[in-house]
């Protein structure tokens, strides 16, 4: 067994204690201190999960400990800078989703690491979540031929304020939290994005600042398949059989020789000539995971395990910056598209 590495975390939110018992789960990383601005949230995480030093100074914790790569989990706003002092003092960095809170700061976080020669990767989890890969693995091997349209679809009444109230403040809201996540997964699934449209709106949803309803249309890979991206954060009345089944992403691919339809529960229906195969891919039962967000918490594991594969060189580590830049291109042309009501060509 290698010997494990030592990380730092930064941050100690909702996300946090998830993260942690994620990192515990995959093995070969070790917790060896913590930082967040209000230490004595720092400190219970700390306790729970026997980390040895806690800071209110990120750059003290990196002077004095000196970790083999921190996992930034803080909220956006802790993005930019915490990431960039990472980069200055050439640790490497595992940064939570949305990179930032614009292309630009995305960009400029990328290149410092790459400046530094410094590996960075984000904790992009969506493409990992059981269904999901199952999803991938199907189009991959060819399953239904060449997909000829797909559907991508998130849209729920779940109260995501909840848990996380800072999700209420962004003055860019689902296109950031949920569609960072759900247009990763399309350009998994279909390839980069050739062309892209997008309409928003702020509706059923009282307090927030930022939109919560979102339709994406872009055309992707080789083939220019059409994909449609529906997101929505609302309490609009649904009809019964569109139940609620958050956090779980549905999708329908037609591809020339049958379709593929990622339904609710984790059932994965294939349809071709010869008849139409039914399996179930849920995700493994973790007793840490909060059951309201089973699959989105099981994906932080084999996320972090390729992950580490990343840090460590032996192969993995698929979203770095630069690949999440990729996703993230798409996310902020949603915005210029929906402004501007015009197709934006990347
Ligand atoms: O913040 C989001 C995430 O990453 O997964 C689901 C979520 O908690 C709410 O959209």
């Amino acid at each position: 067994m290698p010997t494990p590495l030592q990380f730092a975390v930064f941050g100690a939110g909702f996300w946090t204690p998830f993260q942690l018992a994620g990192w515990r789960e995959v093995g070969g990383a070790k917790p060896v201190a913590i930082y967040n601005r209000n230490r004595q949230k720092a400190e219970a995480i700390a306790r729970q999960f026997g980390i040895p030093a806690v800071y209110d100074d990120p750059e003290r914790l990196l002077r004095e400990v000196r970790p083999d790569f921190v996992d930034n989990i803080t909220e956006v706003g802790g993005h930019k800078p915490l990431s960039l002092l990472c980069a200055k003092h050439r640790v490497a960095c595992i940064c939570q989703k949305p990179l930032a809170a614009s292309y630009r700061d995305a960009a400029m976080i990328v290149g410092a690491f790459r400046a530094a020669r410094t590996r960075f990767f984000v904790h992009e989890n969506w493409r990992w979540q059981a269904p999901m890969q199952e999803l991938r693995r199907l189009l991959l091997a060819g399953a239904v031929g060449t997909p000829l349209r797909g559907r991508l679809t998130m849209v729920s009444g779940f109260d995501v304020f909840a848990n996380q109230p800072a999700l209420r403040r962004l003055e860019r809201f689902i296109l950031t939290d949920l569609g960072t996540h759900v247009l990763d997964v399309a350009r998994v699934l279909f390839g980069e994005a050739r062309t892209l449209y997008c309409r928003t709106a702020r509706t059923l949803a009282p307090r927030i600042k930022g939109e919560n309803v979102a339709t994406v249309l872009l055309t992707m890979g080789g083939a220019h398949t059409p994909v449609t991206v529906e997101l929505g954060y609302a309490r609009t009345p649904l009809e019964p059989s569109s139940r609620e089944v958050f956090p779980q992403t549905l999708a329908f691919v037609e591809g020339s020789r049958g379709s593929i339809e990622l339904a609710a529960d984790y059932v994965v229906r294939v349809t071709t000539r010869t008849g139409t195969r039914v399996t179930r891919h849920a995700p493994p039962r973790y007793p840490w995971a909060d059951p309201r967000y089973e699959v989105a918490h099981a994906s932080i594991v084999p996320c972090c395990a390729d992950l580490l594969g990343g840090l460590r060189g032996t192969g993995g580590g698929e979203t770095t910056g630069e690949d999440n830049l990729k996703t993230l291109r798409l996310v902020f042309a949603a915005y210029d598209s929906a402004q501007k009501g015009r197709v934006v060509t990347l």
